[in-house]
C-alpha cells in the first residue's frame, strides 16, 4: 500500500497505533535485546493486523537505567538498537505498509549520561553548564538538606547532591523526578527550547509521523520551587495545591510552539501526550487546537472491570473532548502498566488473578475500548493475550524497584519479550538462547504461530475486530449513544454508533456473569466479537442474540 498519509491529514482522529517496546519485540543479532531490524522484519504482522501506526518506545543512545527514557542522545540511535540506516528503512517500510510511525520523546529529563550533563559535573559551580539543569542550594548550615520536599515518582527524594571530582559537596542539589541517572532539565532557558525544536525537526526531516511525548505534564515547575503539601501539612493545603511539578500552566506555551513546529510540515505531524493529570478537564487544556493533537486518556485505564465506572468515564472524556474538538483516546495496557490479562482478572488485587477470565473479560474490554469514538492505542502482546509476568526478583531491572527496597517498581513484568514461536530459543525472539528477561514455558502456547492457526485465538480476534472497525462507517464516525434497553445495574453496556452513510452498529459488553438475553429489537447479525460464547434463541417475539459471560459483540444494526 502506498504512502498515504498526505490524503488523510486527519488519520490520527480514528487511528489504532500499537506500542512497540522495541527492546522485547524481536531480536534480530541474537545479544538478547530486541532491536530496528528485528522490528523490521516483523512489519508484515503489524501490517495484517491491521492497525494504522506503530508508537516505538525509545531506541537512542542510553544507559538503560530506565528502559531507553534515559535519553543520552536525542538525535541518534543506540548500536545495541540498530543504525541511522535502520531506523531511515523503519520508516519507509512502514510507510509502503500504510503504516505510520511515532516516536518517543522524553523532554522531562535526559540520562545523567547526556553530554550536558557530563559537561554539568565537570564545570565549576555556577558555570552557564548548570543553568540547563534544575540546580539549586541545599538547605540547612552545610547544605546538606535537599533544597525542597519533593520526593521522586520512583520513589526517594527527588533531589540528589551535586558532587565535586573528589567527591566533596559543592553545596548544591539537582533534581529528578524519576531516578538520581535523570536529570530534569530547566525548561526556562533558552537552549533547552532550541536543542528540542532542532531534536522535532530532526526526525521530522527523516520522516517520522509524530511523537508520543513522555511525562508532558512534567516540564514546568512552579515558580520558586516551593515545598508540596504533603498529609503533615500544617496548612492543609493538599487538597486545594496542584503538584508544584505535575500540569504547570507552563507547559502549555512549550507545546504550542511545538505545534507550529509540527504543523509546519506537509502533512503536518502529529503529537500524543503523556500526560497523568488530576481530571478530564486539566487533560483538555493540553488538547486545545493549537497544542497537541491527541493525549491517552488513563481514566479507561483505570476504571476496572465495573460497568458504572466504564459509562462514567466514557460520558466524561466525550464530553470533554467534543468540547474541544479533539479525539479521545482509549489504552488499557502499555510499558508501565500490569498487563490488562491480569489487572482485569478477578482475583488480582488479592494475588490470585482467574487467568482464564481475565482473558475474556481482556478480550472484552478491548472489543468495547476498540468501537468507541476517537481513536485507541494497544500494546505489544496483548493481542495474543499475554499476562503479566511474576519474575524473579534477580532479573528486575525497573529502577524504582531498587529505589523502593522492593516494594515497587515491578513494570518489568509487562516488558517480556514476545512469544513468536513455539519453539526454544526463546520462542523465537532471537536466534541465541539470551534475552534480557525472561519468558514463561507456558508462553510457547501464546506465540504467535500457534495463534495463527486457532480461528478462535485472541490474535484471530484482535484482527477481526481491526479489519471490521475499518470496514465499517459507524465505527469511524464521532457519534455514539447508550442503548436504553441495557442497563448498567444488570452489568451490561451497550452503544449505538451510526454512520455518516446511516449505518449502524450495535456494541453490546456483558460484564457479569450470567447469559445476557438481548431484546429482538436489537437484530441478531454479530460481525465480530471478544469470544465465542454467543447464541441465538427462538423466542415468540422474535429470535434474541444471548451473550455469554464476560464477552463482547458488535451487531449490524439496522438502526431505528
Ligand atoms: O512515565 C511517566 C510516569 O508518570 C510513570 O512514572 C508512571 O506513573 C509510572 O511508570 C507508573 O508506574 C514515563 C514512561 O512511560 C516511563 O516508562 C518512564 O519510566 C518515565 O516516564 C520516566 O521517563
Amino acid at each position: 500500500m502506498a504512502d498515504d498519509s498526505a490524503s488523510e491529514p486527519d488519520w490520527w482522529r480514528t487511528a489504532v497505533i500499537y506500542q512497540v517496546y522495541p527492546r522485547s519485540f524481536a531480536d534480530s543479532d541474537g545479544d538478547g535485546i530486541g532491536d530496528l531490524p528485528g522490528l523490521i522484519s516483523r512489519l508484515d504482522y503489524l501490517a495484517e493486523l491491521g492497525i494504522d501506526a506503530i508508537w516505538v518506545s525509545p531506541f537512542y543512545p542510553s544507559p538503560l537505567n530506565d528502559g531507553g527514557y534515559d535519553v543520552a542522545d536525542y538525535r541518534g540511535v543506540d548500536p545495541r538498537l540498530g543504525t541511522m540506516d535502520d531506523i531511515r528503512t523503519l520508516v519507509d517500510q512502514c510507510h509502503r505498509r500504510g503504516i505510520r510511525i511515532l516516536m518517543d520523546i522524553v523532554p522531562n529529563h535526559s540520562s545523567s549520561e547526556h553530554p550536558w550533563f557530563v559537561e554539568l559535573l565537570a564545570a565549576a559551580p555556577g558555570s552557564p553548564a548548570w543553568d540547563r539543569y534544575i540546580v539549586r542550594p541545599g538547605r540547612g548550615p552545610d547544605a546538606s538538606l535537599a533544597p525542597n520536599n519533593w520526593t521522586s515518582v520512583f520513589h526517594g527524594p527527588a533531589w540528589s547532591p551535586l558532587l565535586h571530582a573528589d567527591g566533596t559537596s559543592t553545596g548544591s542539589w539537582y533534581l529528578h523526578l524519576f531516578d538520581s541517572t535523570q536529570p530534569d532539565f530547566d525548561w526556562t532557558h533558552p537552549e533547552v527550547l532550541a536543542d528540542f525544536d532542532a531534536t522535532l525537526r530532526f526526525w521530522f526531516d527523516l520522516g517520522i509521523d509524530g511523537f508520543r511525548i513522555d511525562v508532558a505534564h512534567g516540564l514546568a515547575k512552579q515558580e520558586g520551587l516551593p515545598d508540596q503539601a504533603t498529609a503533615a501539612s500544617e496548612d492543609g493545603l493538599l487538597a486545594e495545591q496542584r503538584t508544584p511539578y505535575w500540569d504547570q500552566d507552563g507547559v502549555h506555551e512549550i507545546y504550542r510552539r511545538w505545534r507550529a513546529i509540527a504543523d509546519s510540515y506537509d502533512p503536518p505531524r502529529v503529537f500524543c501526550g503523556e500526560a497523568w493529570v488530576e481530571s478530564e478537564e486539566r487533560l483538555a487544556n493540553y488538547l486545545r487546537p493549537d497544542e497537541l493533537h491527541t493525549s491517552f486518556n488513563f481514566e479507561y485505564l483505570k476504571a476496572g472491570w465495573d460497568a458504572e465506572r466504564m459509562r462514567e468515564v466514557v460520558d466524561r472524556t466525550i464530553a470533554t473532548h467534543e468540547a474541544i474538538g479533539a479525539p479521545p483516546t482509549w489504552v488499557l495496557s502499555n510499558h508501565d502498566v500490569v498487563r490488562h490479562r491480569t489487572r482485569l482478572a478477578p482475583g488480582y488485587q488479592e494475588g490470585t488473578p482467574d487467568e482464564v477470565r481475565g482473558l475474556a473479560r481482556a478480550r472484552a474490554a478491548t472489543a468495547f475500548a476498540l468501537a468507541l469514538p476517537g481513536s485507541a492505542y494497544l500494546y505489544q502482546g496483548e493481542e495474543l493475550g499475554l499476562p503479566e509476568v511474576d519474575l524473579p526478583d534477580d532479573v528486575r531491572q525497573d529502577p524504582a524497584w531498587q529505589r523502593s527496597g522492593g516494594t515497587d517498581g515491578f513494570r518489568d513484568g509487562c516488558r517480556v519479550p514476545i512469544p513468536w514461536t513455539s519453539t526454544a530459543p526463546h520462542h523465537g525472539f532471537g536466534p541465541t538462547d539470551r534475552s534480557w528477561l525472561p519468558q514463561p514455558a507456558h508462553w510457547a502456547g501464546l506465540a504467535v504461530a500457534v495463534q495463527e492457526a486457532d480461528p478462535d485465538s485472541t490474535l484471530q480476534r484482535y484482527r477481526e475486530l481491526l479489519r471490521q472497525r475499518r470496514a465499517q462507517p459507524a465505527l469511524q464516525s464521532t457519534s455514539m449513544s447508550w442503548l436504553p434497553e441495557l442497563q448498567v445495574a444488570e452489568q451490561a453496556l451497550g452503544m449505538r454508533r451510526v454512520g455518516l452513510d446511516g449505518s449502524v452498529v450495535d456494541v453490546v459488553v456483558n460484564l457479569g456473569q450470567q447469559l445476557l438475553e438481548l431484546p429482538p429489537s436489537l437484530g441478531t447479525t454479530v460481525i465480530a466479537a471478544s469470544g465465542e460464547q454467543l447464541a441465538i434463541l427462538d423466542a415468540d417475539e422474535g429470535p434474541r442474540l444471548v451473550i455469554g459471560p464476560e464477552t463482547c459483540a458488535w451487531l449490524q444494526g439496522s438502526g431505528s
